[in-house]
């Protein structure tokens, strides 16, 4: 590999944050969740287990607060522990998403984390960023001040 192909390596990891949900936390299956990040490839940069308050909880949400199902969101999601991670590797924001599936989990394709583990859609096991934008919101109000 020459040298600008190297460099273009680098410059293609990009960061993007997952939350497995109450419901993933609660029926233990955040190990297989995040293992099949790693084995795909991505690195954990960060990694915590907490229980959102429900103002944290509606930071986290906010993009959604003008729609019919954010106290749904807002109390499910703060209904128990969940576990954040920063996810790092080349295009992490889409390729991610794509390995999450569809937001109607019985719609999901199989092969999936959403299409392979539920039927859910409030309870859809686990949100990732759609955006940099929202990677940097959904961050800063899911760790806070505490340092990476
Ligand atoms: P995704 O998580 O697939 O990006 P969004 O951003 O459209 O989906 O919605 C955020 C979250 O809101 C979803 N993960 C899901 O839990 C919930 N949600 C989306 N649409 C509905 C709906 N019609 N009724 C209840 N909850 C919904």
């Amino acid at each position: 590999m020459g040298k600008a192909e190297a460099s273009q390596e680098v410059s293609a990891a990009e960061d993007t944050l997952v939350v497995v949900k109450p419901d993933g936390v609660r029926r233990g299956i955040v190990g297989e969740i995040i293992g099949r990040f790693e084995k795909k490839g991505f690195a954990v940069k960060r990694l915590q287990m907490l229980t959102m308050s429900r103002p944290q909880a509606e930071e986290f949400y906010s993009v959604h607060k003008e729609k019919p199902f954010f106290g749904e969101l807002v109390s499910f999601i703060s209904s128990g522990p969940v576990v954040g991670a920063v996810l790092s590797g080349r295009d992490a924001i889409a390729t991610v998403r794509r390995m999450v599936g569809a937001t109607k989990s019985w719609e999901a394709a199989a092969g999936t984390i959403r299409g392979d583990f539920g039927l859910g859609l409030t309870d859809n096991c686990i949100h990732a960023s759609d955006s940099a934008e929202s990677f940097t919101k959904e961050s800063a109000a899911f760790f806070g001040q505490t340092r990476g």
